[in-house]
Formats: structure tokens, sequence, C-alpha cells
């Protein structure tokens, strides 16, 4: 099957998580397809897009989950944080309420991720800047506080956006993929790294 012939050394799972509207969807079609649509086409439940990249001459698959952002949709999209091995939350620095529910989102990484799980907080639209709110010092200041890496983007002008997900993906290297290489001598070439060891109970997985 297509796993077999996968061009890939590494699988690493990415989440987008986020109010809605504050640009995921686009972040996500920006980083995978280089594209950007004004209309708003809000997600329903969940999404994934894959994006292969290069990091220190190995190849690196991305599969970026997308979250609703929408409420109703929560039961779902909670379901998908476990898997995850890093996590980009993001705010729209044109609206004060996206990020003051950074906490909220930030607590809910908090209670349903697998630990250790790399985060990033994003501040998108930042081409918006006459409708900006969320000056840049104040969503470092956030970030800082949170313990977390923090990039200011724009899907649409295509700002920052590579840098981000780039930046996750190599801290996620840097954990799971480069330290148990020096701990473990030997790995198979087609290594897919689930972050949380899976229960018993193997086969009944929704991905
Ligand atoms: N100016 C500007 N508009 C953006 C940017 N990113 C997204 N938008 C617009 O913001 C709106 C919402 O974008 P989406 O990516 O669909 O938002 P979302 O976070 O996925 O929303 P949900 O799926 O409902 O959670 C759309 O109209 C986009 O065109 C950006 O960087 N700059
Ligand atoms: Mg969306």
């Amino acid at each position: 099957m297509s796993s077999k012939s996968a061009s890939y050394d590494y699988l690493i799972k990415l989440l987008l998580i986020g109010d809605s509207g504050v640009g995921k969807s686009c972040l996500l079609l920006r980083f995978s397809d280089d594209s950007f649509t004004p209309s708003f086409i809000t997600t329903i439940g969940i999404d994934f897009k894959i994006r292969t990249i290069e990091l220190d001459g190995k190849r690196i698959k991305l599969q970026i989950w997308d979250t609703a952002g929408q409420e109703r949709f929560r039961t779902i999209t909670t379901a998908y944080y476990r898997g995850a091995m890093g996590i980009l939350l993001v705010y729209d620095v044109t609206d004060e309420k996206s990020f003051d529910n950074v906490r909220t989102w930030f607590s809910n990484i908090e209670q349903h991720a697998s630990e250790g799980v790399n985060r990033i907080l994003i501040g998108n639209k930042c081409d918006m800047t006459d409708k900006k709110v969320i000056p840049t010092e104040r969503g470092q200041a956030l970030a800082q506080e949170l313990g977390i890496n923090f990039k200011e983007t724009s899907a649409k002008s295509n700002i920052g956006v590579e840098e981000a997900f780039f930046d996750l993906a190599r801290d996620i290297k840097k954990r799971l993929i480069d330290t148990q290489q020096t701990q473990q001598p030997k790995k198979r070439e087609d290594v897919h790294l689930d972050s949380a060891p899976a229960a018993k109970n193997s086969g009944s997985c929704c991905q």
C-alpha cells in the first residue's frame, strides 16, 4: 500500500487550534498549496493536509490536522489533541477576543494533549496593520509567560508561515527523533513516531 513505498523518513503530526475565523485553514492552505482565498469557509469538524519537508537531510512528512474553531465541534476536535506531536495555537491580531481566548486553548492543550507536546503561538493576519489591535509585544509577552514560541504570520501575504511550521517541526525532530536515535541503536527506515504509545486495543484507531 502507499505507506510501503512512502518516500519519507519520519512522520510528524501537527494540529492547528484557535478561535473560528483566525485563519487556521488559510495558514494550512498557504503552507501546503501556497495559495490563499479571501472567502471564509468555516471548517466542519476536522480536516488535514500533508506536506513533506526536508530537515538535516531527512524527509519529514508533516500530517497537519486543521480543527474547527466553532464550539459545536469541540468534542470531535479535542479527540485529536492526543496524537499531536506539535500544536499551532492561532489568534487573529485584529481580534482581541481571539487573543483573550488563547489561555483557554492553552489549558485545553494541557488537559488533552500528550505530555511534552511542542507548541507555538501564532498571531495571524499581520498584513492588516491598520486593523491590528494586539501589538506584537503583547503576543510575545503572552508566549513567554506560557513558555512557548511565538510568530506573527500572514496567510494572505505569506509572511512567517514557512518559518512557523519549520520551527515547530525542527523542535519536534529534536525532541522525538534526534534524542531517540542517540538512545536506540536501530531504527527502521520507515518509522512512524506516534507520541502516545497506543493502548492495547489497537485496530480501533480513527486516524
Ligand atoms: N487579511 C487576512 N485575512 C486572512 C488571513 N488568514 C485568513 N484570513 C481570512 O480570515 C477568514 C477566516 O479564515 P479561515 O482560515 O477559514 O479561519 P479558520 O480559523 O480556519 O476558521 P474555522 O474553520 O471556523 O475555525 C477568511 O475570510 C480568510 O480569508 C490573513 O493572513 N490575512
Ligand atoms: Mg478552518
